[in-house]
């Protein structure tokens, strides 16, 4: 790259899998795990000239990666999401944090923003905010001994229309950078008014009760890997739409935020969570996965906080949460994230039944269970079971999700005599799971495993000796094609 004038550059990169390493020049300038949350690379006082940025790409498994490590999905190797390089001053807005707040009848909202000194000098400085056509003063701000400083307040937004699925509004919130009197930087956000809680054992979307039919959605796809381009995901939520699902649960990491755009836009709810699935307490007790959990969940939330369409923060996919040990790591974890953003319900998904440990830790009781599937219980005895489990255990009182349940069916595979692993079996246990929760007022939502059909790790043991090593529950195959079981999900969830 050549650099024509004096200038400090700022390289963000949306997504590389799994661990990065940025040189610029020879430079190493920057470091960073896990493949699906954001972060950036500074190189300052860049004089006139011709540059190279070297990014060293790892997706190897071993103890220094707690998260990811061989699992029923795919860890790619290469820069998955987008890379930006944009020129930046001595101080920069890094991000802004708008929460939405209904109150006494009207909307409201605490807009903070964070400022980046990129010399962590002190220098006062001044930012305005811009809403749907008024100027709002935030305030000045000073250098904090982190390098960054924030600034903002809360502020009254009469007439603003709520985002909601039926009518998705969205408004441009403009921050501009003053340093010494001039603009000097501006952030430019898409925010939604609109308010979550969960209360009387439901979940409120500005406070009208509400019913998830969702999907669980692998960013993965034959032709691309995770690598989606843009078309890629808008087919992907047309599908969804087709299907007659109203939200999504990003299984199991923070998704590409220009799906969560398509989310916000289309009035599609989300249920995102942190980067982990099925971890034992061995694999929890790896001297990384604190500080790996710490820095996905405070990315996720601070990268992802705008979008509206986010309900649920959810953490630890059918981890250890039936352990002491692991309790203390749940707690922790939902502690931080609560800290980070306490606007927003939270759970994590559970497959420990009756041994579960952590359901007072959460906001919402959410199971995992293939009734059919992994056993043949009943779905609807089954799910009254959970219910029951939940009640006894802290979760008593708490809106309950269902958040995993499906089977196998293998595109193509078509027989009468409807054995397992034909579109047909798979139709009657999706049949059968549907009719169950959706006839069930206790249920406050239902997330079928899974939307499409998606790559896994090539193992020995019996989760990764899947055949083809694909994970076959998806609604339609990973080329999208539907199989048997998408006119039963659109039979009820369009119903
Ligand atoms: C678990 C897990 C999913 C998937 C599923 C399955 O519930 O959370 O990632 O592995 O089982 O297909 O068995």
């Amino acid at each position: 790259m050549i650099v024509k004038e004096k200038t400090s550059l700022r390289f963000v990169f949306k997504g590389v899998s799994h661990t990065a390493h940025i040189f610029f020049d020879g430079l190493h300038i920057a470091d960073h795990y896990n493949a699906y949350t954001a972060f950036h690379a500074i190189a300052k006082d860049v004089e006139p000239g011709e540059y190279e940025v070297v990014v060293i790409v790892d997706n190897s498994f071993g103890e220094f990666s707690s998260l990811h490590v061989p699992n029923d999905y795919y860890t790619y190797g290469g820069i998955i999401r987008p890379v930006a390089m944009e020129e930046i001053k001595q101080l920069y807005i890094e991000r802004i944090a708008f929460t939405p707040i209904w109150e006494k009848g009207g909307w409201k909202a605490s807009i903070q923003a964070i400022i980046h000194h990129v010399e962590n000098q002190e220098q006062t400085c001044s930012i305005r905010f811009r809403l749907n056509g008024k100027e709002y003063e935030a305030g000045s701000c000073e250098a904090a001994a982190d390098g960054t400083s924030r600034v903002g307040g809360t502020f009254e937004f009469p007439g603003a229309e709520a985002w909601s699925p039926e009518k998705p509004v969205l408004y441009e919130l403009r921050g501009i950078l003053f340093v010494d009197g001039k603009e000097s930087d501006d952030l430019i956000e898409r925010v939604g008014f609109r308010v979550v809680t969960a209360e009387a054992g439901r979940i409120q979307l500005n406070g009208k009760d509400i019913v998830f039919k969702g999907v669980n959605r692998h960013e993965d796809h034959p032709m691309v890997g995770s690598a989606f381009p843009f078309q890629l995901m808008a087919a992907d939520a047309d599908l969804m739409t087709d299907m007659g699902c109203n939200a999504v649960r990003t299984s199991h990491y923070p998704n590409d935020e220009r799906f969560l755009d398509l989310c916000d836009e289309r009035g599609i709810l989300v249920w995102e969570e942190n980067h982990a699935r099925g971890l034992s307490l061995d694999q929890m007790r790896n001297p990384n996965f604190r500080w790996q959990c710490e820095q996905v969940n405070r990315e996720m939330v601070e990268q992802h906080h705008n979008h509206p369409s986010i309900l649920i923060w959810a953490i630890l996919n059918e981890c250890a949460s039936d352990t002491l040990e692991g309790r203390e790591m749940y707690k922790e974890q939902l502690e931080q994230i609560r800290e980070l953003d306490a606007s927003r319900p939270l759970t994590f998904a559970s497959h420990h039944r009756d041994k579960e440990l952590c359901f007072d830790l959460a906001d919402i009781v959410s199971f995992n269970l293939y009734p059919g599937w992994y056993g043949d219980e009943d779905p609807g005895e089954l799910c009254d079971l959970a219910r029951g489990w939940a009640d006894a255990s802290g979760g008593l009182g708490k809106p309950m999700i269902m958040s995993e349940f499906g089977g196998d069916g293998y595109y193509g595979y078509r027989d009468a005599s409807r054995v397992r692993g034909t579109e047909e079996r798979q139709a009657d246990i999706i049949e059968a799971n549907l009719s169950a929760y959706t006839a069930r007022s206790f249920i406050s939502g239902m997330f079928i495993w899974q939307f499409c059909d998606c790559r896994v790790t090539e193992g020995t043991d019996w989760l990764l000796t899947r055949a083809g090593t694909k994970n076959s529950k998806g609604i339609v195959d990973s080329y999208r094609r539907p199989k048997l079981a998408y006119a039963v999900v659109q039979r009820y969830y369009k119903k």
